[in-house]
């Protein structure tokens, strides 16, 4: 969606103030020994408490409030039994709406002390996250997003996820944008608008360019020993810096 009004502005921050605070208390509570069930309830209960909804039900049906995906998935793992364990690579995404407002955010994290290839990837998405982040200006192209998180993911020695991308996000989950690549598409000439909602997440990843679908329907997964780091924010495009909503 593109926010044009005062109304939609703080019906987005709203919404990214709840969604937010949902991904820190999960982050919070995510210590050896907790399933990602009892995370995923975590959620459900803040959901119910602010009369907020879960995106990936209301809009796929997905079975969890959230998607929790663990080492070798690198997004939509589903909650359940699996106990988490110290050193885990943990990706938590919460996606939902608050008053018809929808917002997305995501974060990789390890639990406790991880191994020392795993901190160097968090560390490098970072980095690519915040050199995307900078590329988003109202007028400018979009695919300056693509080319600034390749590159910067290069320079670090990593590849990125070319199956997964971000995308428009603010009345409904999926909106326009369809797509924001992690890598350059020098053939797209869409430009950036001042207001456009923007569910930015890119995929850093320590092999794999491509993610494949898992028995369940739903993980999407790299090949075991291979890692996968996304950081997700909802932003708000502006002639300057990006408004973060999430
Ligand atoms: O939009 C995501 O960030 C998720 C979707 C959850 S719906 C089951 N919030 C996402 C994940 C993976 C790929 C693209 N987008
Ligand atoms: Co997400
Ligand atoms: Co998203």
């Amino acid at each position: 969606m593109v926010a044009s009004t005062q109304a939609d502005r703080e019906g987005l921050m709203k919404a990214g103030k709840i969604i937010s605070h949902i991904r820190d208390e999960m982050i919070a509570s995510t210590t050896p020994g907790v399933t990602t069930k009892e995370l995923d309830n975590i959620a459900g209960r803040m959901f119910e408490k602010y009369g907020a909804e879960s995106a990936p039900i209301t809009t796929y049906n997905f079975p969890g409030y959230t998607c929790i995906s663990v080492n070798e998935e690198a997004a939509h793992g589903i909650p359940g039994a699996r106990e988490i364990k110290e050193g885990d690579l943990i990706n938590i995404d919460v996606s939902g709406s608050y008053k018809g407002y929808f917002v997305d955010t995501g974060r990789s994290f390890l639990v406790g002390e991880g191994r020392s290839e795993l901190v160097d990837l968090l560390d490098a998405t970072e980095h690519v996250f915040e050199e995307g982040l900078k590329t988003f200006k109202a007028g400018a192209k979009l695919n300056g997003v693509g080319r600034a998180v390749h590159r910067t993911a290069a320079k670090f020695g990593y590849r990125v996820i070319k199956n997964l991308t971000g995308h428009g996000v603010g009345s409904s989950l999926r909106d326009e944008p369809a797509h924001i690549f992690n890598y350059d598409v020098p053939w797209n000439k869409e430009l950036l608008k001042e207001g456009m909602v923007i569910a930015y997440e890119p995929f850093v990843s320590t092999k794999a360019e491509e993610v494949v679908p898992s028995s369940d329907g739903w993980a999407l997964k790299v090949n075991p020993g291979e890692f996968v780091a996304q950081k997700e924010h909802t932003i708000i495009v502006t002639k300057g810096n990006p408004v973060i909503v999430t």
